[in-house]
């Protein structure tokens, strides 16, 4: 008799057995981030009853003021990452500088992974669903790691994944083959598969942005979210407008039920906030593995030039046909920022 579910484990090892000549480096890679996942997990549901909720002392390189589980889930996947032997580096959005393992030889790991350990954490002190974001390179060559080796572009990624610590935690990942989502099974601690082949609706009804900005917003973007609002019954609008600002809570919402995610460049903010290593790059290869589309407003994400770990992008990502209709409005504006 088949077996009822099949866990993370179970699903990597099958899909290796597909590549005769893989050495399952990245199939263990995978493994630890898993484990590292179950960890931060298991803090994030005690997080009340453990103390370990509030802010730090310390602000991130990003001028933001760290939370303790920002530190703590920064700790977890690069202690994970490093037993595992199989990353050589780790460039995190919690780290000015990245964590190289090479100390004191050139290490075996043939990959290296950018990471942001928990994104939305603002929200977490008010038990709203926050994720980990996750971006897999090859090392690029096998002497000593240099920062330039770092810096390696969207469309050079070879897995992305995300972990949603939500009503119920799930891991989705891909690796340039397909999406698959698996939820953890709380009582047999394992991830399970449960969203096979995910794909996202060509055609959403939802717009996600946080609309407080309105006014700092271009004049394309302010059009396209009037779009969004107007009464028109072919297209089924108005839209419904859902923000938790928690960027995997909203993506993984849109990426089931179909939606369009804005963080558009602003004024104040010509690149908008989010990160481009660390989230706009891992969302757009899964969105587009999915049959979605990722840009910046000009430019597909994958194909933007990484020039610094931690520069910013302007994202629109989501369903197909909502992307491209922001995009043609961008394009009817041709603003600069
Ligand atoms: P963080 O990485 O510091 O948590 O910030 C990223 C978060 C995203 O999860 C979310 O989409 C965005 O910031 C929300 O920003 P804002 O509060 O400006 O709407
Ligand atoms: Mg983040």
């Amino acid at each position: 008799m088949k077996p009822q579910f099949k866990t993370l484990d179970q699903f990597i090892i099958e899909k290796q057995a597909d590549f005769p000549n893989a050495k399952g480096e990245l199939s263990r890679l995978l493994r630890d981030l898993g484990i590292a996942a179950k960890v931060v997990n298991r803090e994030i549901n005690r997080a009340g009853l453990a103390g370990v909720l509030g802010e730090t002392d310390c602000v991130n390189i990003q001028g933001e003021c760290q939370q303790r589980l920002d530190v703590y889930a920064n700790e977890q996947f690069i202690t994970a990452l490093k037993r595992g032997s199989e990353c050589s580096a780790v460039v995190s959005e919690e780290n000015d500088e990245p964590v190289i393992f090479d100390s004191p030889l050139p290490g075996k790991g043939s990959y290296i992974v950018a990471i942001d350990p928990l994104d939305g954490s603002s929200n977490i002190d008010v038990n709203v669903g926050v994720g980990t974001i996750f971006s897999i390179y090859r090392r690029v060559n096998s002497s000593a790691i240099k920062p330039h080796d770092l810096l390696q572009d969207g469309n050079q990624q070879v897995a992305a994944g995300y972990v949603i610590y939500g009503s119920s935690t799930m891991l989705v990942y891909t690796t340039g083959n397909g999406v698959n989502g698996f939820t953890l099974d709380p009582f047999l601690g394992e991830f399970c598969l449960s969203y096979p082949d995910m794909m996202i609706p060509d055609q959403g009804r939802i717009y996600s942005v946080n609309e407080g900005n309105y006014n700092r917003f271009p004049e394309s973007v302010k059009q396209y979210i009037r779009y969004c609002q107007e009464e028109d019954q072919p297209t089924g609008r108005p839209y419904s407008s859902r923000y938790i600002g928690s960027l995997v809570a909203d993506f993984h919402r849109n990426l089931i039920k179909g939606g369009i995610f804005i963080y558009p460049p602003m004024i104040g903010a010509p690149n908008g906030k989010l990160r481009l290593v660390y989230e706009c790059n891992p969302m757009a290869m899964i969105i587009e593995q999915a049959g979605g589309v990722a840009s910046d407003g000009q430019t597909r994400i994958l194909d933007l030039e990484v020039r610094g770990l931690h520069q910013r992008s302007a994202l629109f990502i989501g369903s197909k046909a909502m992307v491209k209709k922001a995009m043609e409005m961008i394009e009817l504006y041709s603003e600069v920022y």
